[in-house]
């Protein structure tokens, strides 16, 4: 059975097996979460992008973890928000189908997701929730043994309220 968790707080403290991070397309750091975590990871984390050759939106790498309590990093590229006609929802769906298909792979047994493209991507928090949640529901559903946990780390109580609210209303 996969166990849902919500918290609020910094991603790169979470101790996970595998923690995913909304990069851009280069993978060699920038604000937000992807600050955060290459910050906590030190310089072996920018070190071991750099050999990525960057990733398009939608898809995922993964990385070592480095300094990080967490063992892994999964680093994926959210889109854009450009208005919602750009595929932004399915590129969206991506990154979180992408990252479970590659910690599964891994055999990875927990895994914790920010709010991917919410930030400086500008993706409207409301339509980004739902597709959080039930993309990660779903493939959970279709593969039930893969995970221990996924945990959900948002950055405000209204966020973190949300997804809560959510997840009760249709788990
Ligand atoms: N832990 C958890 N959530 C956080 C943290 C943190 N440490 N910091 C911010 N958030 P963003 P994006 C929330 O901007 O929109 C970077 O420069 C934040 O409030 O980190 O996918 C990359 O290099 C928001 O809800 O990611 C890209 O250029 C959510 O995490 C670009 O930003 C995502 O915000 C990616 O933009």
């Amino acid at each position: 059975m996969t166990v849902f968790e919500f918290i609020k707080g910094d991603i790169s403290e979470v101790k996970a097996d595998v923690i995913v991070n909304a990069a851009n397309k280069t993978l060699l750091g920038g604000g937000g979460v992807d600050g955060a975590i290459h910050r906590r990871a030190g310089p072996g984390l920018l070190a071991e992008c750099m050999s990525l050759g960057g990733c398009a939106a939608g898809l995922a790498k993964i990385t070592g973890g480095h300094r990080l309590p967490a063992k892994f990093v999964i680093h994926t590229v959210g889109p854009v928000w450009n208005g919602g006609n750009k595929d932004e929802a399915g590129l969206l769906t991506a990154c979180y189908r992408n990252s479970l298909v590659i910690a599964k792979e891994r055999g990875l047994r927990s895994i914790a997701f920010p709010a991917i493209s919410t930030g400086v991507y500008r993706f409207p928090r409301e339509l980004a929730m739902p597709i959080a949640i039930n993309t990660t529901m779903s493939f959970v559903k279709s593969n039930p043994s893969a995970f221990d946990k996924i945990i959900f780390v948002l950055f405000s109580d209204e966020d973190l309220e949300n997804y809560k609210a959510y997840f009760s209303k249709i788990g």
